[in-house]
């Protein structure tokens, strides 16, 4: 191999899966790009979300001036998932046993969409019943059902409720029906809007690091303000600031992480500002492991 040679199809920092690699115990992160992209109903294109995650990720130091560490973690990049566009369940079901394969290999996932719908194929192969979603989203995403859909970007988290989580946390609602807001309560779902974050930053924050045992995050990049992330299958206003969901990021310090995944990045540029501060959101992650 050559050395000072980087790929940008794969994320920064991380390594290929190769033979000399084992399934030991020391903390591991499989990158996996989802592009699916199926059910988005107002803009498209979170398909080529893995590709301008990747690309996005070179703009970082490994350095982090702000928790004064180099970032260390053994990532390894997988590539793509072979997603079925239009055909959920299959896709689904691929996501389920392809995760299932890393965790074969003591290897933690790191997703990126593709639509929220992916999230669910990732928590069908993990202990869900023990584990506390964490949940960064402008969007509830607990309709039932959408325009007919059980299986839609805007019904995800029921369909993930529906698996029996030991317990939710939304982060960054500003945007749902009467009906979410009325199970979110019936159901014990906690939820913070931004006008919370803005008040008492410290009150969400605690209630992350008060979490006990394994969780699971994920991110829909929507949960920023579209000044930031303009380029999202759903966009709308009012949403957190890069500070805060940096802050809030770091909170999953010595947290027992079982997967993480961010969802929705629909940039149609190379360098744009959703990717950036895409890439940033999985950078954060990685650099308090
Ligand atoms: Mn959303």
């Amino acid at each position: 191999m050559l050395f000072y040679t980087e790929s940008p199809l794969q994320f920064a920092f991380s390594k290929l899966w190769g033979d000399g690699e084992s399934a030991d115990d020391t903390k591991k992160f499989g990158f996996i790009g989802i592009p699916f992209d199926s059910t988005s109903t107002y803009k498209p294109g979170s398909r080529f979300g893995p590709r301008a995650v990747r690309e996005a990720s070179y703009n970082f130091e490994r350095y982090n001036i702000i928790l004064d560490k180099n970032l260390d973690v053994s990532l390894f990049d997988f590539g793509d998932i072979e997603v079925i566009q239009g055909n959920f369940e299959k896709t689904s079901s691929i996501i389920e046993f392809t995760v299932k394969e890393l965790l074969d290999k003591n290897i933690i996932p790191l997703a990126v969409g593709g639509e929220h719908t992916i999230s669910e194929g990732i928590l069908k192969a993990l202990d869900v019943e023990n584990t506390t979603i964490v949940h960064f989203d402008a969007h509830m995403d607990l309709r039932d059902e959408y325009m007919g859909e059980k299986y839609s970007h805007a019904t995800v988290m029921h369909r993930i409720f529906d698996l029996n989580p030991k317990d939710m946390i939304q982060i960054g609602i500003r945007s749902c029906s009467e009906d979410e807001i009325s199970f979110a309560k019936e159901n014990k779902i906690t939820y913070f809007t931004p006008h919370e974050v803005n008040k008492n930053i410290d009150m969400v924050k605690n209630a992350i690091k008060n979490i006990e045992g394994p969780l699971y995050v994920t991110v829909d990049i929507d949960v920023l303000d579209p000044a930031y992330a303009p380029d999202v299958g759903t966009p709308s206003p009012c949403g957190l600031n890069p500070f805060q969901l940096e802050s809030l990021i770091h909170c999953l310090k010595d947290k027992e992480v079982i997967g993480f995944d961010l969802v929705e990045v629909s940039s149609s540029e190379i360098g744009d500002i959703t990717s950036i501060n895409s890439a940033k959101v999985i950078y954060d992650f990685l650099a308090v492991q």
